[in-house]
C-alpha cells in the first residue's frame, strides 16, 4: 500500500484534505494522482452534484488542464479549495479573478513547453506558406502524375512576420525566425523595453505591415477576438495567419469567409474556437493547415509539464505555496 501524500499533512488542519482531478489529463498523471495522492475524480453529468454534496468540503486542491479548468461555480462548491494546479501554460479556462477573490492560488506550467510550441509555430509557418501539407495531399491523390506540378507557393526566408503576444513563446518564435532572416515586429499589451523588434500599437497596424501574422497571446476575456475581421482584412489576400495560442483570439467565422474568398492567402491553425470541433467550411479549404492542438504534445515536453504539475501540487500540500503561480 503506497502512503498517500495528503496523509503526510494531516497534522496541519488547514491543508488536510483531498485532491480532486477535474477533466481528462495525461494518463500517467491521472494514475499518479490516484496511486500517490488518493485523488478523487469529478464525475460528469447527473452524478456531479451528488458527488460535490458528498465530497466538496474535503477538497483542498484541484488538478486540471488548460482545456477544462475550474470556473467560479465549481469554486463555490469547494469551500476549502486552496489551489488550482493547471497542466498547461494557458489557464483561461480557470476563473483566476474569482480564485484571487477567494484566496485560491493557481499554478501553470510555463517555460517547459516554450521550445516545442515555438518549434510547431515555425513548422506551421513553413507548411502554410510553402503549401507542404497541400502538396503532400496532391501527391497522395495521384494528381502529380495526372496534372503535372502543383501551383507555385511563396518563400519563407526574408518574410515580414508580425507576432501578437511577445511573451516567452512569442520571443522563442521570433528568435527562431531570425534563422530565416525574417523581419519580426510585434504587438503586445505593453511595449517591451529594449526589444530588438519593432512595436506596433495595435493588431491592425501590425497586420497591415506584415506577410505572416502569428498569434502567441494568452486566451481569455482580454484577448477575445482581438484578431477580428478588420485585422484579417489588413493582413490581406497575400497574408498568412498562424495561430498556436487560443481559438478565442480570432474571429473564426470572419477568418473562414476571407480564406474561402481569397482575401487571406492561408492559415496554419493548431487551435480553434470550439475544440475539438473544427468547422466543416474550414475542413473543405486547401489553403489551411489544421492541427489538433498539439503545440506541446511531445513525449519530452509533456513529461516536463507533468513533473512541474506535480511539483506545484507537492509544494501546495507541503506549505500552501506554489512553484509557478500565475498572477491574474
Ligand atoms: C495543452 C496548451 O495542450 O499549455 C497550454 O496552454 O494549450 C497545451 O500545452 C493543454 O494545456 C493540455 O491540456
Amino acid at each position: 500500500m503506497v502512503a498517500v501524500k495528503t496523509a503526510v499533512h494531516q497534522s496541519d488542519s488547514s491543508r488536510s484534505g483531498r485532491v480532486l482531478r477535474v477533466g481528462p489529463l495525461k494518463p500517467s498523471l491521472m494514475d499518479t494522482l490516484v496511486s500517490e495522492y488518493d485523488a478523487l475524480e469529478l464525475p460528469e453529468g447527473d452524478e456531479r452534484d451528488q458527488f460535490l454534496d458528498a465530497h466538496g468540503e474535503s477538497i483542498i486542491a484541484v488538478v486540471t488542464s488548460g482545456r477544462t479548468g475550474v470556473d467560479a461555480a465549481l469554486m463555490e462548491r469547494l469551500p476549502r479549495l486552496g489551489a488550482v494546479v493547471n497542466f498547461g501554460v494557458g489557464y483561461d479556462a480557470t476563473d483566476v479573478d474569482s480564485a484571487a477573490e477567494r484566496g485560491i492560488g493557481v499554478s501553470n506550467t510555463p517555460d517547459v513547453l516554450t521550445d516545442c510550441v515555438a518549434d510547431l509555430a515555425v513548422g506551421l509557418v513553413i507548411d502554410t506558406v510553402r503549401g507542404v501539407s497541400s502538396a503532400e495531399r496532391f501527391v497522395r491523390a495521384g494528381r502529380w502524375a495526372a496534372e503535372g506540378n502543383p501551383p507555385l507557393t511563396r518563400q519563407v526566408t526574408g518574410k515580414r512576420v508580425g507576432i501578437i503576444g511577445m511573451g516567452r513563446i512569442g520571443s522563442a518564435i521570433a528568435h527562431r525566425l531570425g534563422g530565416f532572416r525574417c523581419t519580426v515586429s510585434y504587438h503586445n499589451r505593453h511595449e517591451i523595453d529594449g526589444s530588438p523588434y519593432a512595436y506596433a500599437a495595435g493588431p491592425t497596424a501590425l497586420a497591415e505591415s506584415v506577410d505572416v501574422l502569428i498569434i502567441a497571446a494568452s486566451g481569455g476575456a482580454g484577448t477575445a477576438q482581438l484578431v477580428d475581421r478588420a485585422v484579417l482584412e489588413a493582413l490581406g489576400p497575400q497574408g498568412y495567419l498562424i495561430n498556436i495560442a487560443r481559438g478565442s483570439v480570432v474571429d473564426e467565422e470572419a477568418m473562414i469567409e476571407l480564406l474561402a474568398a481569397g482575401q487571406l492567402a492561408g492559415a496554419g491553425l493548431d487551435v480553434f474556437a470550439h475544440e475539438p470541433n473544427v468547422p466543416a467550411a474550414l475542413l473543405a479549404l486547401d489553403n489551411v493547415v489544421l492541427l489538433p492542438h498539439v503545440g506541446s504534445a511531445t513525449v519530452e515536453t509533456r513529461a516536463a509539464m507533468e513533473a512541474l504539475t506535480l511539483e506545484n501540487l507537492d509544494r501546495f500540500l507541503a506549505d500552501g505555496t506554489l512553484v509557478t503561480p500565475v498572477t491574474p
